[in-house]
């Protein structure tokens, strides 16, 4: 393959230099080749870059046009910008040394007149893809398929009334799963952009979630018959663009994959923003899918508490991601999932510089919560302090509750005979959130 030449030619990789470095253009805490517990930093936190925002994003909002120019965005063949542009991308991934990037099947081939027109824009770019791939090392975390932006999913893909546009969506699935195979994808994404509702008075919701079941089926048994073995993810959103999204969090994902015995082929992917839209935190989100052993991978940004919508902002927030970390942490990891940055610059940041900066601080953010969330861990205050919160349950009556070995007549003997009152014990919130910021601030 002939190496193209620099895109960010002022930019050397990206080094660590510690907390006090100097200049802006390094890390302060993420040091990918440090070993922590005998693994490299940049194997326990398998930073991803998200393709869509990183290399299509233009600045582009409701109010005006774009306002970010790349440089390598010339010429007048699609799949020849297409092309360079892939080479830009993964000598980005390499200077911010990033392990993994994801994209959607449009991001990086432009959609041709026919689905088979599509399919061979897709095989050429899969096929460089796969050579840059090669000749870097950067690996595929998740590809999925863009079903949302094409006004033929108006209604949704799996979920619309039109039985042919979801036919449609099939056979777009089942190539973006083809290609994930072959650039060797660990994970397989499902976001679904308008699997949901704009009104119910135009709208079947038993119908369409039965329908969004099947496509889900569809889909496991197309993996099965290719041999695809990478982790199938739902990344949940409550509404945006829909009124109302059908996997809208981490809770109602869970309900729907057991009503519909999908649950043993997913794990879900979960975005702070999105955990937000809901209505919970981050952290939230991570614990209801951990404790069903369906923590996946995380889509890492932030959202603006002040805006109500989708803002995918680089995450700076410390505090956040060591809560966050601590729950992944005791969760046992990711496994196949990572932290890819589903993030985009400000409108107003339109230098190529811009883009090491946001993965820098995102980068930075996270390490420095591994590191805390990991102090937090190895001393254990907040565990025991819980442990003991719960520990009328390990013994005597409380363990037969747990092991629902007792039933409401002995309870009933035992509160009216020696039990008596509960005596309140405190729940210790001031304390707990100082003994965070002992970790946070010292
Ligand atoms: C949209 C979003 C998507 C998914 C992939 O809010 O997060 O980019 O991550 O389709
Ligand atoms: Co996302």
């Amino acid at each position: 393959m002939k190496k193209s030449r620099p895109h960010f030619p002022r930019i050397k990789p990206i080094a660590y230099a510690g907390p006090s470095a100097t200049t802006a253009l390094a890390f302060r805490h993420y040091n990918p080749d440090e070993l922590v517990d005998g693994k490299k930093m940049s194997a326990h936190l398998r930073f991803s870059i998200a393709y869509w925002h990183s290399f299509r994003g233009t600045g582009a909002d409701p109010f005006g046009p774009g306002t970010i120019q790349r440089p390598w965005e010339k010429g007048t063949d699609p799949v020849s910008i297409a092309l360079t542009r892939l080479d830009a991308a993964f000598e980005f991934c390499q200077k911010i040394r990033a392990p993994f990037w994801a994209f959607h099947d449009r991001d990086i081939a432009p959609e041709g007149r026919s689905l088979a027109e599509s399919n061979r824009n897709l095989d050429r770019i899969v096929a460089h893809a796969k050579d840059l791939q090669r000749a870097t090392g950067v690996k595929l975390l998740w590809g999925t398929a863009n079903l949302f932006s094409n006004p033929r999913y108006m209604c949704g893909a799996a979920t619309n009334p039109d039985a042919h546009v979801f036919a449609y969506a099939a056979a777009q699935v089942k190539k973006a799963l083809d290609v994930t195979k072959q650039l060797g994808g660990e994970n397989y994404v499902f976001w679904g952009g308008r699997e949901g509702y704009e009104t119910l008075l135009n709208t079947n919701l038993k119908r369409e979630q039965a329908h969004l079941a099947a496509f889900l089926h569809l889909a496991v048994d197309y993996a099965k018959s290719i041999g695809f073995k990478g982790q199938f993810l739902i990344e949940p959103k409550p509404k945006e663009p829909t009124k109302h999204q059908y996997d809208f969090d981490v809770a109602s994902g869970i309900a729907f994959l057991r009503t519909h015995g999908l649950e043993k082929h997913f794990k879900f992917n979960i975005e702070t923003n999105h955990a937000t839209l809901a209505g919970h935190t981050f952290n939230h989100e991570i614990e209801v899918a951990a404790a069903q052993g369906m923590l996946g991978s995380i889509d890492a940004n932030s959202g603006d508490l002040l805006l109500g919508w989708d803002t995918d902002q680089f995450n700076t927030d410390v505090k956040e991601l060591t809560l966050a970390m601590v729950s992944i942490l005791r969760a046992g990891g990711l496994g196949t999932g990572g932290f890819n940055f589903d993030a985009k610059l400000r409108r107003p940041s339109i230098d190529p510089e811009d883009l090491f900066h946001a993965h820098i601080g995102g980068m930075d953010a996270y390490a420095l919560a591994f590191k805390l969330a990991r102090k937090i861990l190895a001393d254990g205050k907040f565990e025991s302090f819980v442990s003991d919160r719960y520990a009328s349950y390990d013994s005597g009556y409380g363990r037969a509750i747990a092991k629902r070995r007792t039933n409401f007549r002995e309870l009933n003997k035992l509160v009216l005979g020696k039990l008596g009152e509960p005596k309140p014990r405190s729940g210790k919130q001031e304390y707990l959130e100082n003994l965070l910021n002992t970790y946070l601030h010292g």
